[in-house]
């Protein structure tokens, strides 16, 4: 993959550096500051930024799994007029992620054109892999998180005073819970799917497709009986897991050889993933022409980049959820 070493652009192999014996290893994510009510400190113990409105920025693609969490984590807790979002264009290129137009990135950083100014903005002399999601504090002219995991559960609190939103997607009681099934899906189907699409043997293809589907398998019977992924509250390991399945026939299935069955399938996880999708708001972070064109466009993957006309998606349809027990959110006690 291109990536920027020492500060500087380098063209070269989408991936190469994240290959290891034909298997696809994520690159860990560098920025992990935190956003708290008022700057106080984050999960860490070390100082955080303060809550304001119209300082952080998201700069997203929306082909991008990771990137599409944080899309719906600022759809669902009220902060589209806090945090404002930049969209790169749905293929990577030699440049890496690319805006259409230059974005105003505040005062302190020049516009951006490339995903990588904002890295060496950040850290001049940064080495590693360039990649959304970005929260980024347009006053200080720096890189906040770069890792979605943690952004959204940034996005679930930090903000509360200001949008009198109570949601919380993350509940205190449900955390272990949540980490355990947040582990199992993001090894076998978040990554999985990438483990199989990078693979460049084999054998680490077929281990890595199996386990998409293994786990997929199981979520499909665990959900007969669960209305939500840890339990009766949608929390964050149902956004989590949405956003792969919302691109999983659509890309995963071709692109990726993930092609044993389709998401569409699964009776209960096709259903779960409408009444998802049919969820506040959260259907327009969901940009099907986006993913087919930026997936297809991996050049490794598919030289000619030629987009295909199907499948025909239709997350609108009715689903049939509320025969089980769900008590949708819980709101956080005041
Ligand atoms: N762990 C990160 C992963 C982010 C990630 O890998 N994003 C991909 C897009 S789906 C990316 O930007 N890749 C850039 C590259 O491979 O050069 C997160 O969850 O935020």
């Amino acid at each position: 993959m291109p990536a920027l070493v020492n500060g500087e652009w380098i063209k070269g192999d989408v991936a190469a550096s994240e290959m290891k014996d034909g298997a696809f290893h994520r690159e860990q994510t560098h920025f992990h500051n935190w956003i708290t009510p008022d700057g106080n400190q984050g999960p860490d113990g070390q100082p955080a930024f303060p809550a304001e409105p119209d300082r952080y920025q998201l700069f997203v693609s929306y082909l991008c799994p990771w990137a599409s969490r944080t899309l719906i984590f600022r759809n669902l807790k009220g902060l589209r007029d806090i945090i404002r979002i930049s969209v790169a264009e749905p293929a990577i290129g030699e440049n890496g992620w690319t805006f259409a137009n230059e974005q105003d990135a505040g005062a302190k950083a020049p516009p951006i054109r490339y995903l990588h100014q904002l890295y060496t903005a950040s850290e001049p002399r940064y080495t590693g892999k360039v990649s959304v999601p970005v929260l980024w504090d347009r006053k200080e002219g720096r890189i906040v998180n770069n890792e979605s995991a943690d952004i959204i559960r940034i996005l679930n609190s930090a903000f509360d005073a200001m949008t009198g939103d109570d949601q919380d997607f993350y509940p205190e009681e449900s955390r272990p819970q949540i980490d355990a099934w947040n582990r199992l899906i993001y090894d076998n189907i978040n990554n999985g799917v990438y483990r199989a699409g990078f693979a460049k043997s084999q054998q680490t293809y077929e281990e890595a497709a199996s386990d998409v589907f293994k786990v997929l398998d199981k979520l499909e019977a665990h959900l007969a009986d669960h209305r939500y992924i840890a339990g009766q509250h949608l929390t964050e390991a149902d956004w989590r897991l949405f956003v792969t399945l919302a691109r999983f026939d659509a890309a995963y299935h071709g692109v990726f050889k993930c092609n044993i069955r389709r998401l569409c399938d699964y009776h209960n996880l096709s259903n779960y993933l409408r009444e998802l999708y049919q969820w506040q708001d959260v259907r327009e972070t969901v940009r099907i022409d986006h993913i087919k064109r930026g997936y297809y466009s991996i050049a490794h993957l598919n030289p000619t980049r030629i987009v295909p006309l199907g499948p025909l998606h239709n997350f609108d349809a009715p689903h049939d959820r509320e025969r089980l027990l769900g008590k949708g959110i819980v709101r956080r006690a005041k």
